[in-house]
């Protein structure tokens, strides 16, 4: 008769007896000594003990440290959707020496990329948007023009899995973004964006209830903000550097040569939101795609939030453009950063 399995914890053994295992039981791969672990007697299962106070403080030392060590930060991505995280995956895969803060308002990441399109699972990439997913070992159908992959959530699991996985990267989510940090360059008067506000989103969506409940800051080299088009938290940055009315008055002022804004209504004071334009596919995604940059020293803004700043038109459920917004995004931080 085979030897029972033993699974050795800090404080019991577990001896799995296989003589006892029923014809029904699972067998799961244990990553250890590749042997197959079946829990043959649930009768006598039992896990390892543990006091409460141990998880309360696996927890917190973990995120205490983790907060510590992003409250400087090189990048902070606002808005864990699809066009940030694929920034993100970018980022973290080609500079790990990058320390990049993820900052997400909703306890679940992952924004609009659930779903194809008025709740259908299947999710559409036009060509060369294939790339990305070829990058990421995502399975599709294709279909000349563009790809389908069977379900939107396999997609955005996918990359949220990798991009977790990188040691460079930290997720806070349920954590919203308030307000930027900003910097006046004294010689030049130019606006720079050098980090940003954060709380508990669910204190954010509380602070009319609570007398003051102030934020926490993080402070780095570049934002990268990608927080959707407008609605009740999207397009953060660009309705913030609107109410700021301080961005240079030209947008273009302050862009690298290489990165000159398209045109947009740049009001009397300051700037102003281009607003988001009726659904083209064509346009749309190739604008957001080619618009995607640093719009103010500091600040690059990618995803659908671009298309509150330039007015470009929205696309739809189509989402080639906001995996290649973000492939783009991540070289205009690299350059803002010269790196
Ligand atoms: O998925 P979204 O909303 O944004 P994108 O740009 O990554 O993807 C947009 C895409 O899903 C579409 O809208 C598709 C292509 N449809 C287009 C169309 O024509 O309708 O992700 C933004 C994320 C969300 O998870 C928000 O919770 C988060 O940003 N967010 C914030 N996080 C922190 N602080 C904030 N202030 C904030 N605002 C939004």
């Amino acid at each position: 008769m085979a030897p029972p399995t033993r699974i050795e914890t800090t404080t019991s053994v577990v001896e799995v007896n296989l003589a006892k295992v029923s014809k029904k039981s699972i067998k799961l791969e244990s990553q250890a000594d590749n042997a197959e672990v079946t829990f043959a007697d649930w009768e006598n299962f039992k896990f390892a003990p543990i006091r409460e106070s141990t998880v309360s403080r696996a927890m917190t030392k973990r995120y205490f440290a983790d907060l510590d060590k992003y409250t400087e930060s090189d990048v902070v991505i606002v808005g864990a959707g699809s066009a940030g995280l694929s920034a993100a995956y970018v980022l973290a895969k080609n500079r790990p020496n990058l320390k990049i803060a993820i900052i997400e308002a909703s306890v679940s990441p992952g924004g609009g990329c659930w779903l194809g399109g008025q709740l259908f699972s299947a999710m559409v990439l036009r060509k060369p948007a294939h790339l990305f997913l070829d990058e990421l070992e995502i399975q599709y159908d294709d279909e000349g023009d563009y790809v389908v992959v069977k379900h939107a959530a396999l997609f955005m699991s996918t990359l949220l899995s990798k991009v977790l996985q990188f040691p460079n990267v930290k997720l806070f989510n349920a954590t919203a973004v308030e307000d930027l940090i900003t910097r006046r360059d004294e010689n030049t008067g130019e606006l720079r964006i050098a980090g940003v506000v954060t709380n508990w989103t669910l204190v954010a969506l509380n602070h009319d209830t609570q007398s003051c409940m102030d934020p926490n800051t993080i402070n780095c080299n570049i934002v990268l903000s990608t927080t959707g088009h407008d609605g009740p938290f999207g397009a953060f940055s660009a309705k913030r550097l609107e109410e700021l009315g301080k961005a240079p008055k030209d947008i273009t002022q302050g862009f690298r040569p290489q990165e000159r804004a398209q045109p947009v209504a740049a009001s009397a004071d300051g700037f102003q939101l281009g607003g988001m334009r009726g659904l083209d596919m064509n346009k749309a995604e190739d604008a957001i795609v080619k618009g995607t940059r640093e719009v103010v020293p500091g600040l690059v803004i990618a995803g659908m939030e671009l298309a509150e700043v330039d007015g470009s038109n929205r696309m739809g459920p189509t989402f080639g453009a906001m995996a290649l917004s973000g492939v783009k995004a991540a070289e205009s931080v690299l350059n803002a950063f010269d790196l």
